[in-house]
């Protein structure tokens, strides 16, 4: 048993973490073919990378069709994934671990072939993306210009988060988070650039916060505030994504959060831009954690860019309470032992992060793993 408090247990909501080594999100793109459902295969990924009292942040799953922006992502929308998904909860819960899913929508990420009746995206305002996006064939496309939602459909999209989210609860996971990050929709309502709405859910941040809040407030409907996370990148670039100066928006989203009492917040560090790339991205900020920490009376769960002895300071020093690690635990699905231990790393190598099979996926080894 190790002395170092990354290492030590900590109170999920109702939940007892064994320590504080988190499975972040991680779009992987397996779900099988034709629906977006999960599988076996995904269920002995998951189970590789669970362990007694150890958090998992299933990946981002669309709450509705036309949310999906990438092909072979996984849906929380319909019976076959609900009966998908609890292949995977069952299978995590058998060693032990605790599995939330994120709820997400994509927004103007999409493409019309992604989308069910092959029309365009949705988003707060009909503003097109610089770049490129996968079509359902894995093919690189120009963005296209989204569709602005009308207030009606938003309040339609409200709605089917509280569906998702108890399709989540009914497909036997532990707790949800809302993925409020790297430029998908509920992001593209919050940030300027993306959102020039004029009705009530424009303009001023207390109105670009609105669909966060009024989403927040129907997922704790169904779940209760101590099992919903959120998850946001005040300072990530991904997808489009940037506000000039993040913080009075996530100052004033955070504390909105705050005021519920929610499980727990989920903070991408400026350094991990969100754009998938290894590099140091915006150096010169500050940690997002340190900034918001005190902000935040909850449990503060840190993301991007952390190694052992990172997380092992953050955590340490308080600035997080648990630290998510996404690429270390695709190649190391053992990673807290190897953590705790202080064992090397196998390094993440593989061309297939997201697409393909097995390969890159449920092929990496763990150590072994009997008591000392
Ligand atoms: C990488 C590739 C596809 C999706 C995110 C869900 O950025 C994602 C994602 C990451 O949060």
């Amino acid at each position: 048993m190790s002395a170092l408090r990354l290492f030590s247990p900590l109170r999920l909501g109702p939940h007892r973490l064994a320590h504080r080594v988190v499975m972040a999100p991680l779009t992987r793109a397996r779900a099988v073919q034709p629906g977006n459902v999960p599988g076996p295969l995904n269920a002995e990924y998951y189970a590789q990378r669970a362990g007694k009292g150890g958090l998992i942040i299933a990946e981002a799953s669309q709450v509705r069709a036309d949310g999906q922006g990438f092909p072979q992502t996984p849906g929380i929308h319909s019976a076959e994934q609900v009966a998908g998904w609890r292949l995977v909860t069952d299978a995590v819960h058998a060693r032990g671990g605790i599995v939330y899913l994120q709820l997400w929508h994509v927004g103007r990420i999409s493409h019309s072939s992604l989308q069910p009746d092959g029309g365009l995206p949705v988003a707060p305002s009909a503003i097109a993306l610089e770049g490129k996006t996968f079509t359902r064939d894995w093919q690189l496309a120009p963005f296209e210009t989204p569709r602005a939602l009308t207030a009606g459909e938003i309040a339609g999209v409200v709605e089917d988060y509280a569906r998702a989210a108890g399709l989540a609860q009914e497909a036997g996971f532990d707790g949800v988070e809302i993925h409020a990050a790297n430029g998908y929709l509920i992001e593209q309502f919050l940030q300027s650039r993306s959102n020039q709405r004029t009705d009530g859910y424009g303009g001023p941040i207390e109105n670009r916060t609105r669909l966060l809040r009024e989403i927040t407030d129907a997922v704790v409907g169904v779940w209760g505030a101590d099992r919903v996370g959120v998850r946001l990148s005040p300072w990530g670039i991904a997808n489009g994504s940037g506000e000039d100066d993040p913080i009075p928006l996530y100052t004033h989203a955070i504390e909105a959060l705050a005021a519920r009492r929610l499980g727990y917040l989920h903070l991408i560090e400026p350094r991990a831009s969100g754009t998938g790339k290894a590099d140091l991205h915006r150096p010169e900020q500050p940690s997002a954690t340190a900034t918001f920490r005190s902000r935040w009376p909850g449990v503060l769960i840190g993301a991007g860019g952390y190694d052992r002895d990172g997380a092992i300071e953050a955590v340490e020093r308080g600035t997080a309470d648990a630290v998510a690690f996404g690429r270390a635990f695709i190649a190391n699905p053992d990673l807290p032992l190897r953590l705790e231990r202080g064992a090397p790393l196998n390094p993440y190598d593989r061309p297939t992060f997201y697409g393909g099979s097995e390969k890159g996926y449920t092929d990496y080894p763990a150590l072994e793993t009997e008591a000392a």
